[in-house]
């Protein structure tokens, strides 16, 4: 027996009489466990060792071709009645999934290890922190578990102490798309995930638990699970404000956590502290404000893109302790992907781990990933640690689009802000399986995570109020917007601090803006600009309203909205007639 947990050793061995592992290993979490395991998948060639000088502790992992990123349409949430689950969830009833899915787990470890990863997501001493175990057959994820969350006796002593945690089933089966399957059973607080290896889906403290789970678990205690980066910043006064901000996968949550202010804010003594780059969990405080937890200990972010100039921060804490997973390799075996150089370097080998030639498209898969302690990062902050979380200033709800949304406008209420969050739309990104540059709607970043109904989500998002008196002001924002030409027409990067501080402005009661029928706009000279090569009339333009097409956009989100029947809050459509009014007026 190696734990004291009736409950945890029971599902342990009845998972092991399921799957017919060889052998069962519980991870500890240690330096020699650690060892052990890279040892071990170096013999196998899942991991390839990185150039010891330039990357020490560094390892490239292929994974199948067919298996590299989230595959929403085998995501299932399996509750009792499917109206829980709503229309922006895949459903199936519980039992139909277990038999489903169990069938498939069927004899699926023979010859291999099972994993029991004991985890907790938060701070190990954090009362907002919650636990899972996730059972898996895969080394790769054992070893990205280890960064991600806090993994190992610490969280099994937890477990024991509280005698509650997720239960997460995983094993990569024979990883054929046509045998694969994500389900969640929040009712029952249990994941199950087979036949695949990625990120997402095989990360079970990730988006299953954090999110999906977690979500379901936030609107029965009275929180929020958000896909949101948490980041610090600090005006030349010395006074710290944090904000949380939702984007899609791939849109540069990674790059705004680790923003570097232009060198003109430096100078002044701007400072930026990362807390998170992809999940916040949101409690109201005792005073009425709310404060939030990163529930992960690690990034597992996008490579590609990730430059010099774009975010030298995230490139700084990749030379060592870091695993690359499907980017390019170089003749000196240094990790590659499109946007670290230009011109690409000569004998690349691709992610797929053939010779590369340029026009043969990308060498390094474009959702390829890092995965790397969050203790790496130049930006980390100590209060990544507070077990209370930090106080939040400001919510931020942002996309990516080429037309119509603009740089950045404050919701003129919470009701307004909830609205913003749920308008969201996006074109997608290579984070999912399934075509990019698509514009959908994916309210608060939470369309590929929220684990029950989006009506039932916004109610409860409205329902803050009521329990938190100072909340957050909430923002909406566009890096993204393109000229007729199709080229981006703000800089991005670290210039969205210039968009930051005015935010914090308008917190603090200051900061010039206009209202207008979708919220406050800043007004054309309220963003410094100065050192930047924006003409008036281009600012102009990103903080402008098109009336035709802001009434466009409301048919779009009327027919959305009405997919959620009666369980769309009635405040949510009475916003939408206010602005729809107040455009016509
Ligand atoms: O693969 S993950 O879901 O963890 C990353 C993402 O798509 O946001
Ligand atoms: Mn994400």
């Amino acid at each position: 027996m190696t734990t004291t947990n009736k409950n945890l050793e029971q599902w342990v061995s009845d998972v092991a009489r399921l799957t017919k592992p060889d052998k069962i290993h519980w991870c500890t979490g240690d330096e020699a466990e650690k060892k052990s395991i890279i040892d071990l998948m170096v013999k196998a060639g899942t991991f390839i060792p990185l150039n010891p000088e330039t990357h020490p502790g560094c390892y490239l992992h292929r994974s199948d071709p067919s298996d590299v990123a989230r595959t929403e349409h085998l995501t299932f949430v399996c509750t009792k009645d499917q109206e829980t689950a709503g229309p922006n969830n895949n459903w199936m009833a519980p039992n139909e999934g277990h038999k489903k899915i169990d069938a498939l787990f069927d004899g699926c470890m023979k010859g291999r290890t099972l994993y029991v990863i004991p985890y907790c997501m938060g701070p190990i001493d954090s009362p907002l922190s919650r636990c899972g175990v996730e059972i898996t057959d895969s080394a790769y994820v054992v070893a990205n578990m280890r960064i991600m969350t806090r993994m190992g006796t610490p969280a099994l002593k937890r477990i024991e102490r509280e005698n509650t945690f997720v239960k997460g089933l995983h094993s990569t089966g024979d990883l054929s798309p046509d045998r694969r399957f994500v389900m969640h059973f929040p009712e029952e607080l249990t994941i199950k995930s087979i036949g695949s290896g990625y990120g997402g889906n095989a990360l079970l403290g990730k988006k299953c638990h954090a999110l999906r789970l977690g979500s379901f678990q936030a609107r029965n205690e009275g929180w929020l699970a958000e896909h949101m980066l948490i980041v610090g910043i600090e005006n030349p006064k010395g006074e710290r404000h944090y904000v949380a901000a939702a984007f899609p996968s791939a849109c540069g949550k990674t790059n705004l956590a680790m923003l570097i202010p232009p060198q003109a804010y430096r100078e002044k003594g701007w400072k930026v502290f990362t807390v998170g780059d992809d999940i916040a969990w949101i409690h109201p405080g005792k005073d009425g404000r709310l404060y939030a937890i990163n529930p992960e200990a690690g990034y597992f972010g996008v490579a590609p893109g990730t430059g010099a100039n774009t975010n030298p921060t995230a490139l700084n804490m990749l030379h060592k302790n870091a695993i690359f997973t499907n980017v390019a390799l170089t003749k000196d075996k240094k990790p590659w992907w499109e946007g670290l150089s230009k011109p690409a370097p000569e004998g690349l080998t691709d992610w797929q781990g053939r010779p590369w030639e340029s026009g043969k498209g990308p060498a390094a898969h474009p959702n390829s990933r890092f995965t790397v302690s969050a203790q790496q990062c130049e930006s980390y902050t100590p209060a990544a640690e507070d077990a209370q979380g930090v106080p939040l200033s400001a919510i931020i709800f942002g996309g990516r689009r080429k037309e119509l949304a603009p740089l950045v406008v404050e919701s003129v209420s919470w009701k307004h802000g909830v609205f913003l969050g749920a308008s969201v739309a996006s074109e997608t990104t290579a984070a999912a399986t399934g075509a990019v540059g698509v514009v959908r709607r994916d309210p608060m970043a939470m369309q590929p995570f929220c684990g029950y109904n989006f009506g039932d989500y916004w109610t409860h998002w409205l329902s803050m109020e009521k329990t938190s008196s100072k909340l957050p002001k909430i923002f909406h924002v566009n890096w993204f917007r393109q000229d007729k030409a199709g080229n981006y027409m703000w800089p991005g990067f670290g210039d969205n601090m210039r968009v930051l501080e005015w935010i914090l402005k308008r917190c603090e009661g200051k900061g010039e803006a206009t209202r207008t029928p979708i919220g406050y706009l800043p007004t054309v000279d309220a963003i410094d600009v100065s050192g930047l090569n924006m003409t008036p009339q281009a600012m102009r333009e990103l903080l402008s309203i098109e009336v035709p097409a802001w009434k466009l956009e409301l048919d779009g989100l009327n027919e959305y909205f009405a997919k959620y029947g009666s369980r769309l809050p009635k405040d949510l459509s009475e916003e939408k007639k206010r602005i729809l009014n107040e455009l016509n007026s």
